[in-house]
């Protein structure tokens, strides 16, 4: 790095004039909890919005990334300017997905016009979800037309990560059979898009026949999403995939649900990493505290009832105060 020091204003220009290296500098930041990152991402959120997100889920290895790759190369073509954040909260190897994402994303690296960020595990007090959401808005301010959210999912857990998307897309492929049962369980949140990856392989069309009547269930015929069969590596059904995105954001934005969805995914953000913050204190407070770790033991020991136990927690998580 040819500068070390930035200052939080020189930040803010940076990021919100599109300089890539302020862009990365920031979100190194709010991946390391610096009190900076947060406060420039407080001065540009007025900023921020302008860009359509797309959240990219499904199981490990269907193609996700390589979908994305795709997608940007459409997007590019079209003259997009192009963030794409990934996240792989799942994994003890991120180091491996990242070199993974990589790879799959190299055709872009050099293009100005396109950002990308992987984003790994931190153990600073917000956690993953947070780092990704501040990084989500800081690609956004720096004015790129569409941000890509990658996350590995097939059930719940992603949620946090992908609710601030504007349009979910969840990619499967042959052998996705798991995921497809969390759909029909309603285990896994219906996505406004399916592509089913890896049509080249020869199980690839039952698989879009078993995606077809697991959605057909739904009686809701407006919120069946399109399934749509991709081959990421060759480009094949791409366009249409992007033209799928688009129409299902345009579809959702004249019915006037995509504000009312964007307000309830920011509502639903701050919730989720309010709880996730109170977790982790209540976390760190039975480690750390020994007052608190003095009374588990006694619980241990049949000496005091959980309950009491409890509310010594709770009391010592908020006399801490939520930071
Ligand atoms: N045959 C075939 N292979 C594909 C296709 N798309 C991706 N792959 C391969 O599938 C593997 C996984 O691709 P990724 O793009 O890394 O998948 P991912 O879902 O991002 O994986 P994780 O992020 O690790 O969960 C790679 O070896 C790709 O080359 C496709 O359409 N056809
Ligand atoms: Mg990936």
């Amino acid at each position: 790095m040819a500068r070390r020091g930035w200052t939080q204003e020189e930040l803010v220009t940076g990021v919100l004039a599109g300089d890539r290296r302020a862009l990365a500098r920031a979100i190194s930041l709010v991946e390391d909890g610096e009190p900076v990152g947060a406060a420039v991402v407080r001065e540009v959120y007025p900023r921020t919005g302008r860009a359509a997100s797309i959240g990219v889920t499904g199981p490990p290895g269907v193609g996700k990334s390589s979908l994305v790759s795709a997608l940007v190369g459409h997007a590019r073509a079209l003259e997009k300017r192009v963030g794409v954040v990934s996240v792989d909260p799942s994994s003890p190897f991120t180091q491996g997905a990242l070199l993974g994402d990589r790879i799959r994303l190299a055709d872009h690296f050099l293009d100005p016009e396109v950002y990308i960020r992987s984003m790994g595990t931190r153990g600073h007090l917000g956690g993953l979800a947070e780092a990704t959401l501040q990084a989500l808005l800081l690609v956004d301010a720096s004015g790129k037309d569409v941000v890509f959210l990658e996350t590995v999912g097939t059930g719940q857990s992603e949620v946090e990560v992908i609710g601030i998307a504007d349009v979910v897309l969840l990619v499967l492929m042959p052998g996705s059979g798991d995921a497809v049962q969390a759909l029909k369980a309603g285990i896994m949140e219906i996505p406004d898009v399916i592509a089913v990856n890896k049509m080249d392989h020869p199980a690839a069309r039952t698989m879009l026949q078993e995606v077809r009547s697991v959605v057909a269930l739904d009686p809701v015929r407006e919120r069946r999403p399109p399934i749509l069969l991709t081959e990421a590596l060759r480009g094949e059904g791409v366009p249409e995939l992007w033209d799928a995105l688009e129409a299902r954001r345009a579809e959702l934005h004249a019915r006037g649900e995509l504000d009312a969805r964007r307000d309830r995914n920011l509502s639903g953000e701050v919730e989720v990493l309010a709880v996730a913050r109170v977790r982790e204190l209540v976390r760190r407070t039975m480690r750390d505290d020994d007052g608190v770790r003095a009374l588990v033991e006694a619980v241990q020991r049949r000496e005091v009832d959980p309950l009491t136990a409890v509310g010594a927690v709770v009391d010592a998580v908020t006399r801490g105060g939520a930071r």
